[in-house]
């Protein structure tokens, strides 16, 4: 159910004074009487009013040019009116907003990277990063959705395919007309994904594929998957697997507690033909997965910032307006502690992220440094969203602000794409030579 917020009251908010708040206050309890649906608590309106402005500290937006700075305001304006309104509603229900994906593509955030002649953006990396930033401001379940087809779907196809195979599908995944999934992690095998054993044969015209994957973003609804699945030599290979090819099927996995607004699922492949057209024919190796998480691993370095701005913002906004003992809780010197490490962590995350979207575009940075950079972020933006929480007291734990949404996405983007311990232990390894994985 789309929650509308009638003309009269944002007229209300935007005149907001405490004489017309009162009047106001009792006009909405005498309409909420009437019909709660039309006029629920007043806080409700006031929460669900995106009022989002990103913190600069370090006058970061200096750093980019008027191209960047125009896509962030047309991508974040897109956020405030098309996310914003209805991702709580859908995060309660658990329910992926389908009616974003035509949006999704018309902002650039599928393929921002991927060359105008294949229908991507043709952006640079700078450009990828902010989409992506901003995105996960609104829901790190809908940048999950536009990550895994710009970076895991479209990447792979673009960057390993036929000619035949990046024009068939890269135009179509690129407005959203196709969905796309990434097929990695299997049932016994998560941050070794080396360990693999979905596999497939070669039968003459078409090959055989048995396995099954799981944790699948996307999965439930899309398309085409791209799978990553063993040769008879034992050969990682990637494989286009349509939807709709005879035993293959993709059934949703319930109960989350994160990433509601995310659609995640298994793939079974039981003795699925796929058409040998359909293997990605320049890559084998784990490097061909590895590769493409380089490509997402980037744009959540982004984007988890994107969060932890938003847990900010909210905090610091709340902040100035609750008051406690006769005074805004802004005032007392715990809750600026708080407010001030998180602009600290914040705005060093800011620097990391531009710095390294400068050595992408350079084709300078290292899968080591965007680890880093992925895990930066993330473990910020979760301590940022665990702190934030608290300073909005009991308020912090309902929807009708975004922080506990936010705290609970980023407890999967803290796993996925690699965990927290798997980039330390990458760091680990590109500084010391030595390899602590196995
Ligand atoms: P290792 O022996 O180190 O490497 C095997 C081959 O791969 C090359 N390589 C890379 N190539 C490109 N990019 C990278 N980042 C690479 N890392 C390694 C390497 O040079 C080697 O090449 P070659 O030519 O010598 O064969 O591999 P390993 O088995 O020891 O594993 C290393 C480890 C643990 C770092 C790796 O397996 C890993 O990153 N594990 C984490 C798994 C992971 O991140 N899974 C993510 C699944 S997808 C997902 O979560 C999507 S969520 C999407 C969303 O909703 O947003
Ligand atoms: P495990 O690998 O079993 O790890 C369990 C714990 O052991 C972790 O704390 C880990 O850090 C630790 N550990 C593992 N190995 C080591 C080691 N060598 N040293 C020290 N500690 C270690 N995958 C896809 O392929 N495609 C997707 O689209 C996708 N989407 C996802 C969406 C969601 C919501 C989630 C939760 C996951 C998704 N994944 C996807 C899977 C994700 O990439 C894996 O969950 C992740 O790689 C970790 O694997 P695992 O869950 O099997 O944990």
């Amino acid at each position: 159910m789309e929650f509308k917020v009638p003309n009269v009251m944002q007229l209300a908010f935007r005149t907001l004074n405490p004489f017309k708040f009162k009047k106001f206050r009792n006009r909405t309890s005498e309409i909420r009487n009437q019909n709660p649906y039309l006029c629920p608590p007043i806080i409700h309106y006031m929460s669900k009013k995106d009022l989002y402005e990103s913190p600069d500290y370090y006058l970061a937006d200096e750093l980019l040019s008027d191209e960047h700075k125009l896509i962030r305001s047309s991508v974040r304006d897109w956020v405030k009116k098309e996310v914003s309104p209805i991702i709580e509603d859908y995060a309660q229900r658990a329910e992926f907003p389908k009616q974003l994906i035509k949006g999704l593509g018309e902002i650039g955030a599928f393929g921002p990277t991927i060359p105008v002649e294949y229908g991507g953006a043709g952006l640079d990396y700078m450009a990828y990063g902010i989409i992506m930033q901003e995105i996960e401001r609104g829901d790190s379940g809908i940048r999950s959705a536009a990550s895994v087809q710009g970076s895991l779907v479209m990447y792979p196809i673009y960057a390993y395919g036929s000619e035949e195979q990046k024009h068939k599908y890269l135009p179509k995944l690129a407005t959203g007309e196709l969905m796309g999934c990434f097929g990695l992690t299997e049932p016994d095998h998560g941050s070794d994904p080396g360990g693999m054993t979905t596999n497939f044969k070669d039968a003459g015209d078409h090959y055989i594929l048995n396995g099954a994957k799981m944790w699948i973003s996307n999965s439930p609804f899309a398309d085409i998957a791209i799978v990553w699945a063993k040769d008879e030599s034992g050969k990682i290979r990637g494989l286009i697997v349509e939807r709709g090819m005879e035993g293959f099927t993709t059934p949703e996995t319930h109960n989350k507690w994160s990433l509601r607004a995310s659609a995640t699922g298994e793939l079974v492949f039981d003795n699925v033909k796929v058409p040998k057209e359909n293997l990605l024919p320049n890559v084998a190796g784990l490097k061909g997965p590895l590769g493409c998480l380089n490509q997402a691993r980037y744009g959540i370095a982004w984007g988890a910032l994107g969060a932890a701005m938003d847990c900010y913002d909210t905090a610091l906004r709340y902040s100035k307006e609750r008051r406690q003992f006769g005074k805004p809780i802004a005032g007392f010197q715990l809750q600026q502690k708080k407010l001030a490490e998180m602009i600290t962590e914040i705005t060093k995350g800011q620097l990391l992220v531009w710095r390294l979207g400068v050595l992408k575009n350079e084709n300078r940075a290292t899968p080591a440094q965007i680890s880093m950079s992925k895990r930066n972020s993330v473990i910020t933006a979760l301590n940022i969203a665990r702190e934030a929480r608290q300073i909005l007291g009991g308020m912090g734990i309902t929807g009708e602000y975004p922080i506990m949404r936010h705290m609970m996405n980023l407890e999967s983007v803290i796993t996925y794409e690699g965990t927290h311990d798997i980039h330390l232990l990458i760091t680990g390894l590109d500084i010391t030579g030595e390899e602590a994985f196995k």
